[in-house]
Protein backbone atom coordinates (compact mmCIF):
# COMPACT_ATOMS: atom_id res chain seq x y z
CA UNK A 1 0.00 0.00 0.00
CA UNK A 2 1.27 3.47 -0.77
CA UNK A 3 0.14 7.08 -0.26
CA UNK A 4 0.63 9.19 -3.13
CA UNK A 5 1.33 13.04 -3.51
CA UNK A 6 -0.57 15.32 -5.39
CA UNK A 7 0.98 16.76 -8.72
CA UNK A 8 0.17 19.91 -9.61
CA UNK A 9 -2.36 21.73 -7.63
CA UNK A 10 -0.72 24.88 -6.70
CA UNK A 11 2.80 26.64 -7.80
CA UNK A 12 3.72 26.21 -3.84
CA UNK A 13 2.79 23.16 -3.68
CA UNK A 14 4.69 22.35 -6.95
CA UNK A 15 7.42 24.25 -5.78
CA UNK A 16 8.29 21.47 -2.89
CA UNK A 17 7.56 18.79 -4.46
CA UNK A 18 10.38 19.74 -6.63
CA UNK A 19 12.56 20.84 -3.39
CA UNK A 20 11.66 17.06 -2.31
CA UNK A 21 12.83 15.60 -5.21
CA UNK A 22 15.81 17.44 -5.07
CA UNK A 23 16.49 16.53 -1.72
CA UNK A 24 16.10 12.70 -1.78
CA UNK A 25 16.60 11.94 -5.19
CA UNK A 26 20.44 11.06 -5.95
CA UNK A 27 21.43 11.00 -10.08
CA UNK A 28 24.43 9.48 -10.55
CA UNK A 29 26.17 7.21 -12.83
CA UNK A 30 26.19 3.48 -11.79
CA UNK A 31 27.09 0.97 -13.61
CA UNK A 32 26.34 -1.47 -11.66
CA UNK A 33 22.69 -0.89 -12.40
CA UNK A 34 21.40 -1.70 -15.72
CA UNK A 35 17.97 -1.00 -17.51
CA UNK A 36 15.65 -3.48 -18.62
CA UNK A 37 15.45 -4.22 -22.09
CA UNK A 38 12.03 -2.64 -22.53
CA UNK A 39 13.30 0.46 -20.67
CA UNK A 40 16.46 0.91 -23.34
CA UNK A 41 13.72 -0.09 -26.30
CA UNK A 42 11.37 2.92 -24.90
CA UNK A 43 14.80 5.05 -24.76
CA UNK A 44 15.30 4.69 -28.14
CA UNK A 45 11.69 5.89 -29.09
CA UNK A 46 12.57 9.00 -27.91
CA UNK A 47 9.27 11.35 -27.74
CA UNK A 48 5.79 10.66 -28.03
CA UNK A 49 2.61 12.09 -27.42
CA UNK A 50 0.10 12.00 -24.81
CA UNK A 51 -4.03 12.85 -25.75
CA UNK A 52 -6.09 14.38 -23.67
CA UNK A 53 -10.07 14.17 -25.33
CA UNK A 54 -13.32 13.75 -23.01
CA UNK A 55 -16.13 15.50 -21.57
CA UNK A 56 -13.86 17.96 -20.98
CA UNK A 57 -13.28 19.06 -24.62
CA UNK A 58 -16.86 19.85 -24.71
CA UNK A 59 -16.99 21.76 -21.85
CA UNK A 60 -13.97 24.55 -22.11
CA UNK A 61 -12.73 22.32 -18.87
CA UNK A 62 -9.17 20.97 -17.71
CA UNK A 63 -10.10 19.13 -14.85
CA UNK A 64 -13.86 18.16 -14.79
CA UNK A 65 -15.54 17.23 -11.84
CA UNK A 66 -17.18 14.17 -12.50
CA UNK A 67 -20.74 15.28 -12.98
CA UNK A 68 -20.59 16.30 -16.70
CA UNK A 69 -23.16 14.61 -18.72
CA UNK A 70 -21.84 11.41 -20.86
CA UNK A 71 -24.30 13.51 -23.59
CA UNK A 72 -22.33 15.94 -23.55
CA UNK A 73 -19.54 13.69 -25.75
CA UNK A 74 -20.63 13.72 -29.02
CA UNK A 75 -17.78 14.26 -31.26
CA UNK A 76 -19.72 15.13 -35.47
CA UNK A 77 -15.99 13.97 -37.47
CA UNK A 78 -13.93 11.88 -35.10
CA UNK A 79 -11.13 10.48 -37.02
CA UNK A 80 -7.91 9.11 -35.27
CA UNK A 81 -6.17 8.45 -38.30
CA UNK A 82 -6.20 12.40 -39.16
CA UNK A 83 -4.15 12.67 -35.00
CA UNK A 84 -2.14 9.91 -36.38
CA UNK A 85 -1.04 10.89 -39.61
CA UNK A 86 -0.15 14.39 -37.62
CA UNK A 87 1.91 12.26 -34.71
CA UNK A 88 4.08 10.39 -37.35
CA UNK A 89 4.49 13.92 -39.20
CA UNK A 90 5.70 15.44 -36.18
CA UNK A 91 8.63 12.55 -35.94
CA UNK A 92 7.12 11.03 -32.23
CA UNK A 93 6.91 7.70 -32.11
CA UNK A 94 4.04 6.62 -29.73
CA UNK A 95 0.93 7.33 -28.36
CA UNK A 96 -0.57 7.26 -24.93
CA UNK A 97 -4.11 7.92 -24.96
CA UNK A 98 -5.89 9.16 -21.64
CA UNK A 99 -8.54 6.24 -21.43
CA UNK A 100 -9.68 7.98 -18.34
CA UNK A 101 -9.45 11.08 -16.97
CA UNK A 102 -9.95 12.74 -13.35
CA UNK A 103 -13.73 12.85 -14.25
CA UNK A 104 -13.99 8.95 -14.42
CA UNK A 105 -15.90 9.19 -17.76
CA UNK A 106 -14.28 5.99 -19.53
CA UNK A 107 -13.60 6.35 -23.19
CA UNK A 108 -13.69 2.40 -23.46
CA UNK A 109 -17.06 0.30 -22.85
CA UNK A 110 -16.32 -0.70 -19.81
CA UNK A 111 -18.20 -3.13 -17.45
CA UNK A 112 -17.38 -1.36 -14.39
CA UNK A 113 -19.38 1.76 -14.87
CA UNK A 114 -22.20 3.02 -16.84
CA UNK A 115 -19.74 6.48 -16.89
CA UNK A 116 -18.42 6.27 -20.41
CA UNK A 117 -19.13 6.61 -23.85
CA UNK A 118 -21.52 3.84 -23.49
CA UNK A 119 -24.07 6.68 -22.59
CA UNK A 120 -23.06 8.84 -24.85
CA UNK A 121 -24.81 9.79 -28.16
CA UNK A 122 -21.88 9.38 -30.25
CA UNK A 123 -22.31 6.15 -32.20
CA UNK A 124 -25.10 5.19 -30.04
CA UNK A 125 -22.98 4.33 -27.27
CA UNK A 126 -21.85 1.67 -29.49
CA UNK A 127 -18.11 3.50 -30.15
CA UNK A 128 -14.77 2.59 -28.43
CA UNK A 129 -12.52 5.41 -28.68
CA UNK A 130 -9.44 3.31 -27.05
CA UNK A 131 -9.85 0.95 -29.63
CA UNK A 132 -9.96 3.26 -32.28
CA UNK A 133 -7.32 4.83 -31.36
CA UNK A 134 -5.67 1.93 -30.42
CA UNK A 135 -5.85 0.89 -33.98
CA UNK A 136 -5.22 3.97 -36.18
CA UNK A 137 -1.53 4.52 -34.06
CA UNK A 138 -0.22 1.17 -35.08
CA UNK A 139 -1.97 1.94 -38.65
CA UNK A 140 0.28 4.57 -39.16
CA UNK A 141 3.22 2.88 -37.45
CA UNK A 142 3.27 4.36 -34.12
CA UNK A 143 3.65 2.44 -30.98
CA UNK A 144 0.19 2.85 -28.43
CA UNK A 145 0.25 2.67 -24.27
CA UNK A 146 -2.81 4.83 -21.84
CA UNK A 147 -3.41 6.99 -19.00
CA UNK A 148 -5.72 5.63 -16.09
CA UNK A 149 -6.34 8.43 -13.83
CA UNK A 150 -6.41 6.97 -10.01
CA UNK A 151 -7.94 9.80 -9.27
CA UNK A 152 -11.83 9.50 -9.97
CA UNK A 153 -14.17 12.55 -9.08
CA UNK A 154 -16.86 10.53 -10.43
CA UNK A 155 -17.05 7.21 -8.91
CA UNK A 156 -18.63 6.57 -5.74
CA UNK A 157 -16.99 4.02 -4.64
CA UNK A 158 -13.79 5.82 -4.82
CA UNK A 159 -14.57 6.96 -0.51
CA UNK A 160 -13.81 3.47 0.08
CA UNK A 161 -10.12 2.85 -0.93
CA UNK A 162 -10.31 -1.22 -0.65
CA UNK A 163 -13.43 -0.80 -2.83
CA UNK A 164 -12.11 1.51 -5.64
CA UNK A 165 -8.76 -0.60 -5.64
CA UNK A 166 -11.00 -3.04 -6.96
CA UNK A 167 -12.96 -1.12 -9.27
CA UNK A 168 -9.71 0.09 -10.59
CA UNK A 169 -8.09 -3.22 -10.91
CA UNK A 170 -11.14 -3.97 -12.85
CA UNK A 171 -10.79 -1.46 -14.97
CA UNK A 172 -7.45 -1.41 -15.63
CA UNK A 173 -7.53 -5.34 -16.64
CA UNK A 174 -9.59 -4.79 -19.72
CA UNK A 175 -7.39 -1.79 -20.81
CA UNK A 176 -4.78 -4.62 -20.28
CA UNK A 177 -5.87 -7.30 -21.96
CA UNK A 178 -7.92 -5.60 -24.94
CA UNK A 179 -5.53 -3.42 -26.83
CA UNK A 180 -2.52 -5.49 -27.27
CA UNK A 181 0.72 -4.61 -26.61
CA UNK A 182 1.22 -1.22 -24.51
CA UNK A 183 3.95 0.69 -24.48
CA UNK A 184 3.78 3.11 -21.52
CA UNK A 185 1.55 3.34 -18.70
CA UNK A 186 0.89 6.69 -17.65
CA UNK A 187 0.46 6.47 -13.50
CA UNK A 188 -0.08 9.94 -12.51
CA UNK A 189 -0.60 11.20 -9.18
CA UNK A 190 -2.66 14.04 -9.59
CA UNK A 191 -5.43 15.22 -7.16
CA UNK A 192 -4.77 11.67 -5.27
CA UNK A 193 -3.55 13.41 -1.95
CA UNK A 194 -4.53 11.96 1.15
CA UNK A 195 -5.87 8.56 -0.95
CA UNK A 196 -4.20 5.08 -0.20
CA UNK A 197 -4.56 2.75 -3.18
CA UNK A 198 -2.90 -0.64 -3.21
CA UNK A 199 -0.07 0.26 -5.93
CA UNK A 200 1.34 -3.20 -5.31
CA UNK A 201 -1.67 -5.30 -6.85
CA UNK A 202 -2.41 -2.46 -9.47
CA UNK A 203 1.35 -3.29 -10.66
CA UNK A 204 0.79 -7.09 -10.45
CA UNK A 205 -2.26 -7.00 -12.21
CA UNK A 206 -0.32 -4.83 -15.17
CA UNK A 207 2.81 -6.80 -15.53
CA UNK A 208 0.82 -10.42 -15.59
CA UNK A 209 -0.62 -8.79 -18.99
CA UNK A 210 1.72 -6.36 -19.99
CA UNK A 211 5.40 -7.23 -18.36
CA UNK A 212 7.16 -4.95 -20.85
CA UNK A 213 5.33 -1.60 -20.72
CA UNK A 214 7.32 0.92 -19.09
CA UNK A 215 5.18 2.50 -16.44
CA UNK A 216 5.96 6.56 -16.16
CA UNK A 217 4.90 7.31 -12.64
CA UNK A 218 5.62 11.17 -11.27
CA UNK A 219 7.34 11.85 -7.77
CA UNK A 220 4.78 10.15 -5.34
CA UNK A 221 4.76 7.23 -6.72
CA UNK A 222 8.37 6.57 -7.90
CA UNK A 223 8.63 3.40 -6.74
CA UNK A 224 6.75 1.78 -9.28
CA UNK A 225 8.03 3.87 -11.99
CA UNK A 226 9.94 2.31 -14.67
CA UNK A 227 10.55 5.71 -16.09
CA UNK A 228 10.18 9.30 -14.33
CA UNK A 229 8.59 12.34 -13.90
CA UNK A 230 11.08 15.68 -14.67
CA UNK A 231 9.28 17.76 -11.92
CA UNK A 232 8.00 20.35 -14.09
CA UNK A 233 5.34 20.58 -17.08
CA UNK A 234 7.62 22.55 -18.93
CA UNK A 235 9.62 20.30 -21.49
CA UNK A 236 13.40 20.83 -20.40
CA UNK A 237 15.36 18.25 -18.54
CA UNK A 238 18.27 19.79 -16.65
CA UNK A 239 21.65 19.09 -17.24
CA UNK A 240 23.63 16.26 -16.07
CA UNK A 241 21.07 14.29 -16.39
CA UNK A 242 21.48 10.47 -15.54
CA UNK A 243 18.82 7.39 -15.60
CA UNK A 244 19.89 5.86 -12.75
CA UNK A 245 18.30 7.29 -9.52
CA UNK A 246 18.12 6.79 -6.20
CA UNK A 247 14.52 6.93 -4.14
CA UNK A 248 14.11 6.03 -0.72
CA UNK A 249 17.29 4.20 -0.63
CA UNK A 250 17.49 1.76 -3.85
CA UNK A 251 18.88 2.60 -6.64
CA UNK A 252 16.77 1.78 -10.08
CA UNK A 253 17.27 2.53 -13.74
CA UNK A 254 14.59 5.69 -13.98
CA UNK A 255 15.01 7.42 -17.23
CA UNK A 256 13.63 10.56 -17.30
CA UNK A 257 9.70 11.60 -19.01
CA UNK A 258 9.41 15.60 -19.79
CA UNK A 259 5.56 15.92 -20.60
CA UNK A 260 4.28 19.36 -21.76
CA UNK A 261 1.86 20.03 -23.67
CA UNK A 262 1.58 21.52 -27.28
CA UNK A 263 -0.80 24.33 -26.22
CA UNK A 264 0.52 26.28 -23.31
CA UNK A 265 -0.87 25.10 -20.13
CA UNK A 266 -3.93 23.20 -21.89
CA UNK A 267 -4.32 19.95 -21.98
CA UNK A 268 -7.65 19.44 -23.57
CA UNK A 269 -8.99 21.17 -26.62
CA UNK A 270 -10.02 25.10 -25.67
CA UNK A 271 -11.97 27.10 -28.06
CA UNK A 272 -10.25 30.34 -29.09
CA UNK A 273 -7.22 29.26 -28.35
CA UNK A 274 -4.59 28.52 -31.10
CA UNK A 275 -2.40 31.40 -30.07
CA UNK A 276 -1.25 29.44 -27.06
CA UNK A 277 0.00 26.81 -29.87
CA UNK A 278 3.68 26.53 -28.62
CA UNK A 279 6.32 28.41 -31.06
CA UNK A 280 8.81 26.59 -33.29
CA UNK A 281 11.22 28.48 -31.32
CA UNK A 282 9.81 26.85 -28.24
CA UNK A 283 9.69 23.72 -29.84
CA UNK A 284 13.07 23.38 -31.26
CA UNK A 285 15.09 24.41 -27.54
CA UNK A 286 12.43 21.93 -25.74
CA UNK A 287 13.75 19.01 -28.68
CA UNK A 288 17.47 19.86 -27.87
CA UNK A 289 16.79 20.30 -24.31
CA UNK A 290 15.11 16.76 -23.77
CA UNK A 291 16.17 14.56 -26.37
CA UNK A 292 19.21 16.40 -26.63
CA UNK A 293 19.91 16.14 -23.02
CA UNK A 294 19.16 11.78 -23.26
CA UNK A 295 15.45 12.35 -21.95
CA UNK A 296 11.57 11.34 -23.37
CA UNK A 297 9.93 14.25 -24.72
CA UNK A 298 6.09 13.57 -24.65
CA UNK A 299 4.43 16.51 -26.03
CA UNK A 300 0.33 16.87 -25.25
CA UNK A 301 -2.33 17.33 -28.15
CA UNK A 302 -5.91 17.76 -27.92
CA UNK A 303 -8.19 16.65 -30.49
CA UNK A 304 -10.99 19.63 -30.80
CA UNK A 305 -14.95 18.99 -30.35
CA UNK A 306 -15.44 17.81 -33.44
CA UNK A 307 -12.84 15.19 -33.50
CA UNK A 308 -10.18 16.53 -35.08
CA UNK A 309 -6.54 18.07 -34.38
CA UNK A 310 -6.68 21.45 -35.23
CA UNK A 311 -5.26 22.70 -38.11
CA UNK A 312 -3.05 24.80 -36.81
CA UNK A 313 -1.59 22.21 -34.40
CA UNK A 314 -1.07 20.09 -37.51
CA UNK A 315 0.29 22.07 -39.51
CA UNK A 316 2.78 23.22 -36.05
CA UNK A 317 3.66 19.48 -35.69
CA UNK A 318 4.40 18.64 -39.24
CA UNK A 319 6.99 22.09 -39.28
CA UNK A 320 8.59 20.31 -36.02
CA UNK A 321 9.00 17.04 -37.16
CA UNK A 322 10.50 18.87 -40.92
CA UNK A 323 12.70 20.92 -38.51
CA UNK A 324 14.45 18.22 -36.36
CA UNK A 325 14.82 16.36 -39.49
CA UNK A 326 16.55 19.67 -41.81
CA UNK A 327 18.53 19.99 -38.69
CA UNK A 328 19.81 16.35 -37.84
CA UNK A 329 19.59 14.40 -41.69
CA UNK A 330 22.99 15.20 -42.60
CA UNK A 331 25.20 13.59 -40.78
CA UNK A 332 28.96 15.16 -41.84
CA UNK A 333 30.49 12.31 -40.35
CA UNK A 334 29.16 9.80 -42.96
CA UNK A 335 32.09 11.43 -44.95
CA UNK A 336 35.61 10.26 -42.61
CA UNK A 337 37.85 8.84 -43.76
CA UNK A 338 36.52 5.11 -42.63
CA UNK A 339 40.39 4.29 -40.08
CA UNK A 340 40.69 3.34 -38.00
CA UNK A 341 38.01 0.42 -38.83
CA UNK A 342 37.91 -0.67 -35.17
CA UNK A 343 35.52 2.53 -34.64
CA UNK A 344 33.28 2.03 -37.77
CA UNK A 345 30.19 0.93 -35.62
CA UNK A 346 30.49 4.46 -33.96
CA UNK A 347 30.55 6.45 -36.92
CA UNK A 348 28.55 4.58 -39.42
CA UNK A 349 24.87 6.15 -38.71
CA UNK A 350 23.58 3.25 -37.48
CA UNK A 351 22.54 3.27 -34.04
CA UNK A 352 21.94 -0.74 -33.95
CA UNK A 353 25.71 -1.14 -34.02
CA UNK A 354 28.23 -0.09 -30.93
CA UNK A 355 32.28 0.73 -30.53
CA UNK A 356 32.88 -0.58 -27.39
CA UNK A 357 36.80 0.57 -25.55
CA UNK A 358 39.43 -1.23 -24.73
CA UNK A 359 38.23 -4.01 -22.02
CA UNK A 360 38.53 -2.53 -18.58
CA UNK A 361 39.79 1.13 -19.75
CA UNK A 362 38.44 4.02 -17.84
CA UNK A 363 39.33 6.52 -20.86
CA UNK A 364 39.41 6.52 -24.32
CA UNK A 365 39.20 8.71 -27.59
CA UNK A 366 37.29 8.43 -30.74
CA UNK A 367 38.72 10.03 -33.83
CA UNK A 368 36.88 10.95 -37.01
CA UNK A 369 39.42 12.35 -39.81
CA UNK A 370 38.06 13.56 -43.11
CA UNK A 371 39.83 14.09 -46.39
CA UNK A 372 38.72 17.97 -46.43
CA UNK A 373 37.86 20.17 -43.82
CA UNK A 374 34.31 20.27 -42.33
CA UNK A 375 32.15 22.59 -40.83
CA UNK A 376 29.70 22.01 -37.93
CA UNK A 377 28.14 23.35 -35.29
CA UNK A 378 26.13 20.43 -33.52
CA UNK A 379 27.34 17.22 -32.18
CA UNK A 380 25.19 14.22 -31.54
CA UNK A 381 26.73 10.94 -29.17
CA UNK A 382 24.73 8.39 -28.53
CA UNK A 383 25.21 5.97 -25.68
CA UNK A 384 24.57 2.05 -25.54
CA UNK A 385 23.15 1.73 -22.36
CA UNK A 386 22.27 -2.13 -22.31
CA UNK A 387 25.28 -2.57 -20.32
CA UNK A 388 24.82 0.29 -18.17
CA UNK A 389 25.46 4.22 -18.19
CA UNK A 390 29.06 4.71 -18.10
CA UNK A 391 30.64 7.82 -19.26
CA UNK A 392 31.15 10.04 -16.56
CA UNK A 393 33.17 13.05 -17.91
CA UNK A 394 33.46 13.69 -21.78
CA UNK A 395 35.03 16.41 -24.08
CA UNK A 396 34.39 17.09 -28.07
CA UNK A 397 37.69 18.43 -29.69
CA UNK A 398 38.58 19.71 -32.89
CA UNK A 399 42.50 20.02 -33.98
CA UNK A 400 43.00 23.75 -34.85
CA UNK A 401 45.82 25.94 -35.42
CA UNK A 402 47.74 22.62 -35.02
CA UNK A 403 46.53 22.00 -31.46
CA UNK A 404 43.55 20.07 -29.77
CA UNK A 405 40.48 22.64 -28.79
CA UNK A 406 37.91 21.98 -26.50
CA UNK A 407 34.32 22.79 -28.23
CA UNK A 408 31.88 21.42 -25.88
CA UNK A 409 32.03 19.17 -22.68
CA UNK A 410 29.73 17.47 -20.13
CA UNK A 411 29.61 14.65 -17.90
CA UNK A 412 26.72 12.17 -18.81
CA UNK A 413 26.26 10.99 -22.39
CA UNK A 414 23.58 8.84 -21.91
CA UNK A 415 20.60 7.85 -24.29
CA UNK A 416 21.38 10.73 -26.51
CA UNK A 417 23.79 13.86 -26.31
CA UNK A 418 23.07 17.08 -28.28
CA UNK A 419 26.21 19.71 -28.37
CA UNK A 420 25.63 23.29 -29.58
CA UNK A 421 28.25 25.39 -30.05
CA UNK A 422 29.51 28.04 -32.89
CA UNK A 423 30.65 26.54 -35.74
CA UNK A 424 33.71 24.65 -35.88
CA UNK A 425 35.82 23.48 -39.37
CA UNK A 426 38.70 20.83 -38.73
CA UNK A 427 39.73 17.89 -40.39
CA UNK A 428 40.31 16.45 -37.19
CA UNK A 429 37.62 15.94 -34.29
CA UNK A 430 37.57 13.90 -31.48
CA UNK A 431 35.02 12.47 -28.83
CA UNK A 432 37.63 12.22 -25.82
CA UNK A 433 36.42 9.91 -23.00
CA UNK A 434 37.97 11.70 -20.27
CA UNK A 435 36.42 9.27 -17.53
CA UNK A 436 34.12 6.46 -17.32
CA UNK A 437 33.36 3.61 -15.15
CA UNK A 438 34.13 0.83 -17.09
CA UNK A 439 34.98 0.64 -20.88
CA UNK A 440 32.57 2.93 -22.71
CA UNK A 441 30.20 1.78 -25.68
CA UNK A 442 29.09 4.60 -28.05
CA UNK A 443 26.02 3.54 -30.55
CA UNK A 444 26.94 7.01 -32.22
CA UNK A 445 29.17 10.01 -32.85
CA UNK A 446 27.81 12.50 -35.22
CA UNK A 447 28.52 15.89 -36.64
CA UNK A 448 25.67 18.49 -38.18
CA UNK A 449 26.06 21.88 -39.93
CA UNK A 450 23.04 23.22 -39.09
CA UNK A 451 23.13 27.11 -39.20
CA UNK A 452 21.51 27.52 -36.16
CA UNK A 453 23.04 29.48 -33.43
CA UNK A 454 23.05 27.43 -29.68
CA UNK A 455 20.09 28.50 -27.42
CA UNK A 456 19.55 28.21 -23.51
C1 LIG B 1 -1.56 16.01 -14.85
C2 LIG B 1 -3.09 16.11 -14.91
O1 LIG B 1 -3.61 16.68 -13.73
C3 LIG B 1 -3.36 16.98 -16.11
O2 LIG B 1 -4.73 17.28 -16.24
C4 LIG B 1 -2.85 16.25 -17.33
O3 LIG B 1 -3.56 15.05 -17.51
C5 LIG B 1 -1.35 15.98 -17.17
C6 LIG B 1 -0.76 15.19 -18.31
O4 LIG B 1 -1.09 15.30 -15.97
O5 LIG B 1 -1.12 15.47 -13.69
Amino acid sequence: MNRICGRRLKLVGKLFLMLSVACVAGAQSSPDVKPAPYQTAWQDLEFGVIIHFSTNTFLDREWGDGTADPKVFNPTAFDPEQWMKAVRDSGAKYVVLVAKHHDGFCLWPTEQTEYSIKKSPWKEGKGDVVGEVAKAARKYGLKFGVYLSPWDRHEPKYADSAAYDKYYLAELEELVTRYGDLTEFWLDGAGSAGHVYDFQKIMETLRTYQPNTVVFADTGLFEYGDARWVGTESGRVGYENWNVIDRHGYLRWRPVEADTPLRDLHWFWHPNDEKSVKSMDELMTMYEQTVGRGAQLMLGLAPDNRGLLPDSDVARLKEFGDAVRKRYGTNLVRTHTFEPVELEAAMDDNPDTFWTAPVGSHHSILEATFVKPITFDRAVTMEWLNDGQKVQKYAIEALTGGKWTTIASGEAIGHKKIDAFAPVTASRVRLNILSSTSEASIREFQLYSTGIPKTE
